[in-house]
């Protein structure tokens, strides 16, 4: 398989591309499998946070060029949108990166929450160098993330930016050793996983959601969502066991 999806318990998943042959490229049978992976996770309890990753080389280095170099614009159209199913994943997902993240790689890590990443990790839009330009949210996430005189170098050049400078850029979350990533990934997941699940969809929701909103209509989304969070088990637990100095058993209701 070129893409490989393990539940792990505690309420994590991971999915790891795997087709090392082609530096992770984002082939249709690798976007094919992410989507089914990113709808099933969606759907049910069980699952509380998910990490996506690539190898410890590789994060992804973009769409097939292969596998569009001859396409016509009206192929391009045709293609199912595959983006849309981690794009309205509604919990939790951190991305762990290893190696290069280019292209739609990059893109497919912008669509994190949270993006965890080693000190060789590179990430860049390089789409204009093979005479396209990023499709998959790249000119927007991008620019959103860290505005548009830095995000313009990167989107106009096709250069790549080190994980620091990514991180100093504010479009990556942490930057750790490249042999820690993927445990340092895993780690912030299951913290995350612990706690209510409810509110964690909702900050998602509320934070992604609000960014394309006027401010005071994003701060009544926030409040509206506050408010909803007081009919919830979650909540009454957690200040109950705040109160009564003990630690919550949140239980995802
Ligand atoms: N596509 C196809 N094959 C790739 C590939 C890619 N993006 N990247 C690497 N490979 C293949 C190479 O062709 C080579 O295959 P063989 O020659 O062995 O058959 C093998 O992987 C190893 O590659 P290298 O020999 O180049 O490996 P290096 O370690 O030296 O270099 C690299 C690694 C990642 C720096 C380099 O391979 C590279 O620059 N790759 C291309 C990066 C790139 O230009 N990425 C942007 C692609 S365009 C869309 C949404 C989004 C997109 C498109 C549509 N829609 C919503 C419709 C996104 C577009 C893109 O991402």
């Amino acid at each position: 398989m070129e893409t490989i999806l393990e539940r792990r318990g505690d309420g994590i998943a991971l999915v790891r591309i795997n087709r090392p042959e082609a530096r992770n490229a984002l082939n249709p049978a690798v976007r094919e499998q992410l989507a089914a992976h990113f709808h099933d996770l969606a759907a049910g309890e069980e699952v509380r946070c998910a990490v996506i990753a690539g190898s410890d080389k590789v994060f992804a280095a973009g769409a097939d060029i292969k596998a569009m170099a001859e396409a016509s614009p009206s192929e391009m159209m045709r293609r199912p949108d595959v983006w849309v199913a981690i794009r309205a994943f509604p919990k939790p997902l951190i991305a762990a990166v290893n190696g290069w993240a280019l292209g739609g790689g990059c893109e497919l890590a912008l669509h994190a929450d949270i993006i965890v990443a080693g000190e060789s990790a590179r990430f860049g839009q390089p789409e204009i160098k093979v005479g396209i330009m990023p499709g998959a949210g790249g000119t927007q996430r991008l620019t959103r993330a860290i505005g548009k005189y830095k995000a313009m170098k990167i989107l106009l050049t096709g250069e790549p930016v080190t994980a620091r400078e990514a991180e100093a850029l504010g479009f990556v979350t942490e930057v750790v050793p490249d042999a820690e990533v993927l445990d340092r990934a895993l780690a912030l997941a299951k913290s995350i996983a612990a706690l209510p699940p409810v509110a964690a969809r909702k900050i998602k929701e509320v934070v992604l959601h609000g960014a394309d909103m006027p401010l005071e209509a994003a701060l009544l989304l926030e409040r509206q969502a506050f408010q909803l969070m007081f009919d919830t088990a979650d909540q009454k637990e957690g200040m109950a066991a705040f109160i009564e100095k003990r630690a919550p058993q949140f239980r995802g209701r």
